[in-house]
Order: structure tokens, then sequence, then C-alpha cells
């Protein structure tokens, strides 16, 4: 399905006024209103190839209709969510979920829905059929030459897929670990999955970078090879200057000061991408702002300052990606709200008052610090959202526009109501 210029702008014309409205006060109150809009349109997050099909539990699945069965599809939803809200222009694949059969076409097909191929993702989490060696206990870190071998060589040909399609990094996610005291030397995993990440980092093109991404527990529950933001950054500084870290938010045990973390990656230049979601208890995968809009702002009003301070592009220097799997919405409904999360952090961030702030920081004003901090989290940017959408030919309110069209509806008719969608 593909939703036509003229049915966006039908629905932008009956709200112009009443946004109009809304905007005012915003673009008067901030004079670079139209720096800031400008830096909202180019910002763009990757969509993963796995989220467009309803996501399960342990416990079980429970699928949604006219669910994308096919690579194709899936670019095809990923260019849906991108018509309404122009900032999804990107999408991310898992191999083997994923694997592009015709990468002319498959190319062609993005670049027709204004989609590029941000970062690929290897699996060496889960046995394929037919693999010769299994990864029950671990991959790149594993007891035995001939399983890292097999897994170093998945990953060299993920990035042979990349290249074709012009994506220019690899994202590697080990579930690597142990999950009882004694089962694993730690010393022994880290140094096979340094040499085996050195044998990947060995394949990468010039211009492609790798990001290590981390996670605190899950599905091993004692120890993970790759467990937090340290080990991937000794890992990203052992391997080369085309090696850093990845940040997933629900990768983190509770109460971890992500915002901190980045800080401090960016200042080593070590942060390579981002993963967004929200979570309540552990990797929960939920909606990106749904539980800690506050948090999710702070992590950008350090991206804003440190980037800022490195003099990095926002927009390009590094990759944004939507990492979630809901099990009870409608995918592309949930895309769009968390899409729409993301970029009001985002400017939430840009219309922070930097010199007063740093002017509290010097002088120690803990009171005014935090004023100046919730003065722009309590501000109403979705106005600014909008504008900056509705400029690059998007919708006033993609969702609101999503379920006029019934969109979903139209999906199930083409597609069917029971689909098989790859991934988790
Ligand atoms: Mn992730």
């Amino acid at each position: 399905m593909i939703i036509k210029k003229t049915e966006i702008e039908e629905h932008n014309g009956k709200i112009i006024n009443a946004h109009k409205n809304r905007l005012k006060p915003i673009t008067d109150q901030f004079q670079d209103a139209e720096e800031i809009i400008k830096k909202l349109a180019a910002f763009q997050l990757a969509i993963p190839s796995w989220a467009l099909g309803t996501g399960g539990t342990r416990f079980g699945r429970f699928g949604g209709g006219g669910e994308p069965g096919n690579l194709e599809l899936k670019i095809e939803d990923v260019g849906l969510l991108h018509s309404l809200n122009c900032s999804s222009g990107a999408i991310s694949l898992h191999i083997p979920w994923d694997i592009p059969k015709e990468p002319g076409s498959v190319k062609a097909l993005a670049s027709y829905f204004g989609l590029k191929f941000d970062a690929v993702n290897s699996n060496t989490f889960q046995d394929q059929p037919g693999q010769e060696y299994s990864y029950k206990f671990g991959s790149l870190q594993h007891t035995d030459r001939r399983v890292r071998e097999q897994a170093i060589q998945h990953n060299i040909e993920v990035i042979k897929y990349g290249v074709e399609l012009d994506s220019k990094a690899l994202t590697v996610w080990l579930s690597d670990g142990s999950s009882f005291p004694g089962q694993l030397n730690f010393r022994k995993a880290f140094e096979n999955t340094l040499e085996s990440l050195r044998e990947v980092y060995a394949s990468l093109p010039a211009d492609w970078k790798i990001f290590i991404e981390y996670k605190a527990f899950e599905p091993n529950f004692y120890s993970m090879t790759v467990g937090d933001w340290g080990q991937s950054l000794l890992y990203a500084g052992k391997l080369g200057t085309k090696a850093f870290t990845l940040v997933d938010l629900g990768h983190h045990l509770p109460n971890t000061n992500i915002e901190q973390i980045v800080s401090t990656l960016l200042m080593e230049e070590k942060l390579g991408g981002f993963h967004f979601n929200d979570s309540k208890y552990g990797d929960d995968d939920l909606t990106a702002g749904s539980m800690k809009p506050y948090q999710l702002f702070l992590i950008f009003n350090e991206l804003v300052e440190g980037m800022d301070h490195k003099k990095m592009d926002h927009a390009r220097d590094l990759a944004w990606m939507i990492d979630a799997s809901h099990n009870i919405k409608d995918p592309l409904e949930d895309l769009l709200q968390s899409v729409e999360a993301i970029m009001i952090a985002y400017a939430q961030a840009l219309i922070v008052d930097r010199k007063k702030l740093e002017e509290a920081q010097l002088a120690n004003d803990t009171v005014m610090a935090q004023e100046v901090l919730q003065e722009a989290f309590r501000t109403d940017v979705r106005p600014l959202v909008a504008e900056a959408r509705r400029k690059e030919g998007g919708a006033l309110q993609p969702l609101q526009l999503f379920r006029d069209l019934k969109v979903r509806e139209q999906l199930i008719k083409e597609r069917g109501y029971k689909t098989f969608v790859t991934g988790l």
C-alpha cells in the first residue's frame, strides 16, 4: 500500500490552522526555531526489519493481520511510515531473517521509498536449519575453534550482504556468556571473543564501522561476555578506529545512568550508535518514551551537548535505530509512536538553554540547573516536530492519518489475515 501525496495534503489542509496557532507561540519564544526545525527534518531513524511484525514473548505470540511476509513488503511498510512522518528514512536488516536475494531490486525498491540501508545485524544467538555447529554455549567466545570460525564467517557474510545494499556498518550483538558460576573462564571467553572480532574487523571495508552492542543479562543469567559499556569499550578500543560501542537503552541493569554512559562514550569518540526502546524491568522492548520520557530527554540532552562539543552532525554521525518488539500493538502504529517520542526528546534537547545551564553548573546552582532542564522538558515541542514533518511533505498527525486511511485494514485486504513474519 502506498499513501498518496494528495491524501497527506488533504489531511494537513484540515488541521493546518490549528497547527499554526499552536506553532506560533513556540516560534516566537525561540529565535532559532527555524534552525531547530531544520535539524528535526534532517534527523532520521532506522527501522529494524524485525519490528514490522507483532513480536512475541517466550510464552507466546499473538500475530496481527496484514503483516509483511517478505523483505520487499517490509521495505514497503517502512516506506509507508516514512511517507507519514518523514523521519523513518532507513531500514536495518537482520541476517538471516531478511536475506536480500536480489540486492539490486531490493535497493531500487528502497530508494523508490526514499530509504537507505542502515547497519546490518548478524545473528549468532540462534541455530539456523542445517547449521553445522551449535551456538548453545556461545559463538565468538566458544571454547571450540570451529564454532568460533563458523560465527566469524557468518559475520563476514553479513558484511557482504551489507556491501551490496550500500550499508556502512555491522552491528554485533552477542548472547555469549554463562548461566552458572564456573561454567566459563571469563578471561578466555573475552580473549576468544576479541580474537574472533579481530577477524571480522579485518573484513570490514575501509568506509565501514563495526558496532559492539552490550547487554547486561539474558539469555545468559550469570555473565555476559559483552555485558556492559566498559567491556564493549574495551573491545572497541582494542579493535581500532572503525569499532564503536552501541548503546541499546534496554540493555542495562535497572536505574543505570545511561545519560552518563553516553556522555563518556562521546568524550572518548567511541559512541557509534543507538537502539531506542523503553523498559520498566529489563529488556522489555517497549515503545520509546512510553515509560521514562524524562530519561529519554536526559539522554538526548547529553547527546546534543556531547555531539556539539565534538562538532558532530546530529543526523549523520551516529547510527540511530529503533529496536523494539511489541507484542500487543499494531507494529506500525507502535513505530509511529516511537519515532514521535524520539523526535520530541530530541527537540526538547535542542531547546535547552545551554548558556544558562553552564552558568548554573559553574556557580553550583543546583536549583537553577534543574530548572533549565525541566523548562525544556516541560515545553510542548510537538508543533515544532509536526512542522518539520509538514515541510518535508509528511502528515501533521501521522497516527491519526494512519487510522483515518484504515491502513491496517487495507494491508489485511492485500496480504491476508494470517501472515508469517520472520523475527523475534
Ligand atoms: Mn539492540
